[in-house]
């Protein structure tokens, strides 16, 4: 299943790597003129070290270190082109796959890791400085939007948004995903959003798949066009293009903070990955369609356009070094977080003692014991 070429698709960058604006794309090129060499390759290396970070992450679980991880393969100029747009007073709404964002923030990645391995029920302190506005993963679908909704509409209450100053406006970002979309919660996240006229960018990464359901089923029209019905702009995009990516946000999160209200952006990419570590996509998905989208990986892309651009093999050496670096830190550190006990599971399940988890943390502790018992 690969997604027709839409007219309205913004795209900057062939999926060879070479610079081949749509027609769409013309008005955001003066806001892909303005980036630096050095900005290029902060967003070639901020997706090569989280690619690194969460292919990690992946083995971390197979080693039964973490319960649980939800790859970002694939989507890394998706999420890289949209943070690196924000701004610092800018607040961001996560879902569970946007280690790209939570990290190019501030979040530490071992918070991330700390969640996933049923350490922490919520990760990190969205209210310390280090952590860049991050709010933290929510794994019940769409419930953040109406988060982010309505810490826009208290950017709006509170007069920190549309003062006309571009370095102290706020605006919020929200990240979700297809399946997402056909949740309650999105839709009236967008209605009060629009009624309010909060500073809000809805951005939806649609990967194709919500776990084993294909988009074709949750949509009978492209995703983007909806925001219409509400009264909102919005922007397809090209989402493994992460210089497309930049340019979308950017003009809509300045329009967002601004004043303007909120807008809404499609992000077409690929989870290259499974949904999580507990799901084989060999299930319910050809080896034919993931081949074409290995075609479209965002980071061969923007290596193309890098190499064809001058940079030199000393920096993509240094790029893979320092990716592998940052991901051996992360499992250094993994490895010495301890809490592994299956005790710790019942911890927070009820404020008060219940007789069944009483019993199942009983019936635990005795079959934990009989191992210790065998090893003596
Ligand atoms: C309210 C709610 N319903 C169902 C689930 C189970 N669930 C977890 S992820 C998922 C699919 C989500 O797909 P999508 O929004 O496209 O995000 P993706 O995983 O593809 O990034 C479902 C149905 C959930 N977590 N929350
Ligand atoms: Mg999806």
């Amino acid at each position: 299943m690969t997604p027709p070429d839409d007219p309205a698709l913004v795209r900057v960058l062939a999926a060879d790597g070479t610079f081949a604006p749509t027609p769409e794309a013309e008005r955001f090129l003066p806001l892909i003129d303005a980036l630096t060499d050095t900005d290029l390759e902060t967003f070639y290396r901020d997706m090569v070290v989280v690619r690194a970070f969460d292919r990690q992450a992946t083995h971390l679980q197979r080693q039964g270190q973490l319960a649980l991880w939800p790859p970002s393969l694939g989507q890394e100029a998706a999420q890289v082109g949209s943070v690196r747009a924000t701004r610092p007073q800018d607040h961001l709404f996560p879902s569970y796959r946007e280690h790209v964002v939570a990290t190019t923030r501030g979040v530490d990645p071992i918070d991330i890791i700390r969640v996933m391995r049923g350490l922490s029920h919520g990760g990190w302190d969205p209210t310390d400085p280090a952590n860049g506005n991050t709010h933290i993963y929510t794994l019940v679908l769409g419930s953040h939007t109406l988060h982010a909704t309505g810490y826009g509409m208290g950017m709006v209450f509170d007069g920190r948004c549309a003062t006309g100053d571009p370095n102290r406006d706020e605006a919020v970002i929200v990240y979700y995903g297809d399946g997402a979309s056909s949740q309650g919660d999105v839709h009236e996240a967008m209605v009060f959003a629009n009624t309010y006229q909060t500073p809000q960018v809805f951005f939806l990464q649609n990967n194709q798949w919500a776990i084993s359901v294909p988009v074709a089923t949750q949509s009978r029209s492209p995703l983007h066009a909806r925001a219409a019905g509400y009264g909102m702009p919005s922007t397809l995009v090209d989402g493994n293009d992460v210089l497309a990516s930049y340019a979308v946000s950017k003009l809509a999160l300045d329009e967002a903070r601004a004043g303007a209200g909120p807008r809404a952006i499609e992000a077409m990419t690929y989870r290259m990955g499974a949904h999580t570590t507990s799901d084989d996509p060999t299930k319910y998905r050809t080896s034919d369609e993931e081949q074409s989208w290995a075609q479209r990986d965002p980071i061969a892309r923007m290596h193309a356009y890098l190499r064809a651009r001058g940079a030199s093999d000393a920096f993509f050496d240094e790029v893979d070094a320092a990716a592998a670096a940052y991901a051996d830190d992360v499992r250094v550190r993994t490895n010495a977080l301890g809490g592994l006990e299956a005790s710790t599971m019942f911890a927070h399940v009820y404020s008060e003692p219940h007789p069944l988890m009483v019993e199942q943390e009983r019936w635990t502790a005795e079959y934990e014991a009989s191992f210790a018992g065998g090893a003596a």
